[in-house]
């Protein structure tokens, strides 16, 4: 009998470090699947920053880049006009992204970089212990909200993709969930959609992707998913942003 699931070729043999139920592994698998499927592997560039996904690069089987905290979409843009033949994403937290890296992101997507970012939004600082992020919910607990976030005095968490999507510049931005596998199979869809944008030159493309942290949530993998399905996705509401590419081609018709 032939093997039906097969480990995609642009992820490596080596295991990951995430904890039960983190969806770092799931999403690790969707862009590998995708890399895999577009036969980029051999000129394809990941970025990421410090973060739990860290050791991405041991993960996958594609050249992998470190950059400084929150700086990915500096490094991204470097590679990138430099070496605009190859394919390059940036993978990101939201600690990283929203917060110290804000400028970063904001500007990459405002010149229209042609890059790709996959932004993992977990409402917390994970690799740290789980301090509270610009993502984390209103009386959501953390290490640094005990009490829970107080929003009076650190204002409401901020929404990255439709943050983005109100700049003119950036070409596609969707987000997407990786919590259950209805939504799996959608989250592949825009990584690909993101990442084929970029093949034909296209425009900046942004995928977030609301995950889940357990360990620093101090839920069961199970609960956890509850809790973002209950919780995250009717603030951080799922579905396309902006998709200039596909206006485009509907008002040439
Ligand atoms: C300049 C700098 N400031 C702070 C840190 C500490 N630090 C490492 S990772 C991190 C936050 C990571 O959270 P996030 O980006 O949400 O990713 P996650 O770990 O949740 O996947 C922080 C504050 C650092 N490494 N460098």
């Amino acid at each position: 009998m032939g093997k039906t699931f097969l480990k995609p070729n642009s992820l490596s043999d080596n295991h990951t470090h995430y904890c039960p139920g983190c969806t770092h592994g799931v999403i690790h698998r969707l862009i590998a699947e995708v890399i895999d499927e577009l036969k980029i592997r051999k000129n394809t560039v990941g970025v990421a920053p410090v973060g739990c996904a860290v050791l991405a690069y041991n993960y996958f089987n594609f050249d992998f880049q470190e950059a400084a905290h929150g700086r990915a979409p500096a490094m991204a843009t470097g590679i990138k006009r430099v070496r605009p033949d190859l394919n390059v994403f940036t993978y990101q937290g939201d600690g990283d992204l929203a917060s110290i890296g804000m400028s970063e992101i904001i500007h990459s997507a405002n010149r229209g970089e042609k890059f790709t970012t996959i932004f993992v939004n977990n409402a917390v600082y994970g690799m740290t212990g789980g301090q509270m992020a610009p993502t984390t919910m209103p009386n959501q607990k953390t290490t640094t909200s005990p009490f829970g976030r107080d929003v009076k005095d650190v204002g409401m968490p901020i929404k990255m993709a439709n943050l983005l999507a109100a700049l003119q510049t950036p070409g596609y931005i969707e987000r997407t969930t990786v919590l259950k596998p209805k939504y799996i199979v959608k989250a592949k869809k825009a990584i690909k959609k993101a990442f084929i944008y970029q093949m034909e030159k296209k425009c900046f493309s942004f995928v977030e992707v609301v995950s889940t942290c357990p360990t620093n949530w101090g839920m069961t993998p199970q609960d956890s998913i509850k809790w973002a399905e209950d919780t995250l996705l009717p603030y951080y509401e799922l579905g396309v942003f902006k998709d200039t590419p596909k206006m485009e081609e509907k008002n040439a018709k």
